[in-house]
């Protein structure tokens, strides 16, 4: 089947090395819940889907490698020494990040030329920036035979992300979006990185995303800051992370806690256990109760862990007084992106409709949909 963004990624490769290139798609990914666990070394519940970053690499006849972001029609020419991260460096610390890390375990990466773009939107919580790392990270890794698994890139992605994008992210999206699997949602429990995959089918239901195109650019701080308050918690719980306490234990030092660390901690912890019983409630088939589990969360994002945003809140309510809408809440790192909702598929067109109206009178903007399909991970595509 004809893809037209690896096929354009493709082309401008070829345009403009004169060589043909081998081609990587890494896709971004939902999460069906379980937010902010992932730190906390607890279970998330997440799917690679079929929108992604396209990526064309090569190796280059020259010492020094060029990065071409075809979206931006943006382009940045870096030697491979010294690599070190750039301010302001938006989509270029991302690939020099990788090579970074790859480098920092001992091995050579050799010059190379990419050229990249996607069609997930930026700063959607869809991770196209883990989609990204995984493309390059995967791409010389076939490229140049290094050697690495995916389980060793996943890492590799995830410290460029900590030491070039300066989040302390987990490893949520970069593992859904390398190991992601076609129909399937990976229950990972992010302390031994082992995942079930479950077959999603939703019957009468389908899974709709909802776009504030809040763009969640500025939240590095605020996302570092919260892994911050987790880590803090656990030590006076002399724990490794907060997926090994429970309400009972967080209670016992409660005093010793400002209110607001105390909600943060316990909102993880019970996101803990709504993810898990998420995966029950899916095998049992009680979409109600899976639904209901997803508003709990929205709620616990916004009050107690406060990483929602007024359209985000604005979207979850409607769906709570929607009777086509069995379950909703933010995605991802939060303070902006998207909801998913869990839409009775017979409305579907109704309720986009209606949100689309409610949404640009609330806010004098436009929301969008995506209608995804969960797909398999990172891999390279020939055309
Ligand atoms: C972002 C991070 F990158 C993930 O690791 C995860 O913590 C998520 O926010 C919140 O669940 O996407």
């Amino acid at each position: 089947m004809k893809n037209p963004l690896i096929e354009n990624i493709s082309k401008a490769f070829i345009d403009t090395f004169k060589q043909d290139p081998i081609l990587v798609f890494s896709p971004g990914r939902i999460n069906v819940i379980g937010e902010h666990t992932d730190y906390n070394d607890g279970f998330v519940f997440p799917a690679a889907i079929d929108q992604g970053i396209a990526a064309a690499i090569q190796k280059s006849e020259t010492n020094t490698c060029i990065a071409h972001a075809y979206d931006l029609n943006d382009s940045y020419e870096f030697s491979l020494d010294n690599i070190t991260p750039l301010q302001n460096g938006g989509w270029r610390n991302y690939v020099i990040g990788v090579v970074a890390e790859i480098q920092k375990k001992g091995i050579t990466v050799p010059a190379f030329n990419i050229v990249f773009g996607g069609n997930i939107p930026e700063g959607a919580g869809l991770s196209s920036s883990a989609a990204l790392e995984n493309s390059v990270v995967f791409g010389l890794n076939e490229l140049f035979k290094l050697g690495l698994t995916k389980s060793e890139m996943i890492l590799v992605s995830q410290q460029a992300e900590h030491n070039f994008a300066g989040v302390r992210c987990g490893i949520m999206d970069q593992y859904a979006s390398m190991f992601g699997q076609k129909d399937h949602a990976l229950l990972l429990d992010c302390r031994t990185q082992e995942a079930t995959p479950f077959f999603i089918d939703l019957h009468d239901y389908q899974l709709l995303l909802v776009n504030t195109n809040v763009k969640h650019d500025l939240s590095e701080a605020a996302y570092n800051d919260r892994r911050q308050v987790c880590e803090t918690v656990s030590k006076h719980l002399k724990i490794d992370a907060l997926r090994d306490a429970t309400e009972a234990d967080l209670l016992k030092i409660k005093s010793k806690l400002t209110e607001d660390d105390y909600q943060k901690a316990l909102y993880v912890i019970q996101e803990n256990n709504r993810a898990l019983e998420a995966v029950d409630a899916m095998k049992a088939n009680e979409l109600e109760r899976l639904g209901a589990l997803l508003f709990a969360s929205h709620d616990g994002l916004q009050n107690q862990y406060h990483v929602s945003c007024p359209e985000l809140d604005f979207l979850v309510d409607f769906a709570k007084n929607n009777e086509n809408i069995i379950g909703a809440r933010m995605m991802g790192g939060g303070f902006g992106g998207c909801t998913i909702n869990m839409v009775k598929k017979s409305a579907l067109e109704t309720v986009q409709k209606t949100i689309s109206k409610i949404y640009k009178e609330a806010f004098n903007k436009d929301c969008s949909f995506y209608n995804v399909n969960l797909s398999e991970g990172t891999h390279l595509v020939q055309i």
